[in-house]
């Protein structure tokens, strides 16, 4: 294959997202975008950072509070994981609940394709059925058995990642796609001091800084760009008022480029912002659920309430 017709290839959303997004004056760029090989290895990488509580606090809830959850959920429901499985949290949840059919969507093939089968080895008995697919998006979810209950898995706060308007549409969709008895485990990481948060965007070994800038890397490569990335670095703010965690590239000089064959004009000290990490209080995520058409069933928050798994029905 040649590389013109690689380039051809690129996303066409991608190309979309990133050319809206970096014009001035307020750029922006969506989150999702991270995701490529690279960027899902990195993403790993931070969640066994020791700065990066989230993963490890999610994941030793999932352990204490399992067999509670489990009660509520009707046997033989699908379960249907937004974004891809983790290889630690996954494998928890289908223990506890130990459906027939288990539904994980992503919109990266690759990832996706690899835990399927990593999952399949674990639970030999389990149907695996993975759609590639962008969960705020369209999607088609297959039906094995039209008459199933499903629970859909929503873990890592990946809800903060959607400003206030997004997480009502997306928490509606998600009914929409589950259909009559559903229910939703969903994980949502809390307020708590900036000197905790700060550093867990900003860890010391510089991965989430890594992480950040693989962007301008992927779009230099996908979309044909000549972005000197050497000219950004990686940020981090806590925006009180909106109670989120900012993700920026800032850059610290004057940078002209251009990506498909577009040109951008970047000044010292603008930066593109590339990420939203909201964190909740009990009461703002309750508000944000019921606004999203889910009614709280159980929730269950570690000892120093730092992360919280709320289960929910339609
Ligand atoms: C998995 C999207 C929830 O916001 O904490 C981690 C992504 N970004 N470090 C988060 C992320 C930088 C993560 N989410």
């Amino acid at each position: 294959m040649s590389e013109a017709d690689f380039k051809l290839q690129a996303d066409p959303q991608f190309r979309a997202d990133v050319l809206a997004g970096l014009k001035g004056p307020r750029r922006a760029i969506p989150a999702r975008w991270f995701y490529d090989e690279r960027g899902s290895q990195l993403f790993d990488d931070i969640t066994h950072l020791p700065e990066y509580y989230p993963t490890r606090t999610e994941t030793d809830l999932l352990k204490d509070c399992r067999a509670e959850f489990a009660k509520h959920i009707p046997a033989g429901a699908a379960v249907v994981e937004f974004g891809a499985g983790s290889a630690t949290k996954t494998p928890l949840l289908l223990e506890a609940i130990r459906p027939d059919i288990y539904i994980p969507v992503d919109i990266s093939g690759d990832y996706l394709r690899m835990s399927a089968e990593v999952l399949a080895g674990q639970f030999p008995d389990l149907t695996i059925r993975p759609v590639e697919a962008d969960f705020s998006q369209d999607m088609h979810l297959p039906t094995d058995k039209p008459s199933e209950a499903r629970l859909g898995f929503f873990p890592g706060s990946t809800i903060g990642n959607f400003v206030p308007r997004s997480s009502v549409d997306l928490l509606r969709h998600m009914r929409g796609h589950l259909g009559q008895g559903a229910m939703l485990l969903i994980g949502f990481d809390r307020i708590k001091p900036v000197e905790i948060l700060l550093p867990a965007y900003d860890d010391a070994a510089g991965v989430t800084a890594a992480f950040n800038l693989n962007l301008l890397v992927r779009i230099n490569r996908e979309l044909d760009g000549n972005i000197p990335v050497e000219a950004f670095s990686h940020q981090v703010q806590w925006n009180d008022r909106e109670a989120r965690i900012e993700m920026h590239l800032r850059c610290a000089w004057d940078v002209q480029f251009t990506v498909s064959g577009k040109e951008f004009q970047i000044q010292a000290g603008e930066s593109i912002h590339t990420e939203n990490s909201h964190k909740f209080d009990l009461r703002s995520l309750r508000i944000l659920l019921r606004a999203g058409g889910w009614t709280p069933v159980a929730e269950y928050s570690d000892a120093q309430e730092w992360f919280t798994l709320v289960l929910a029905e339609a």
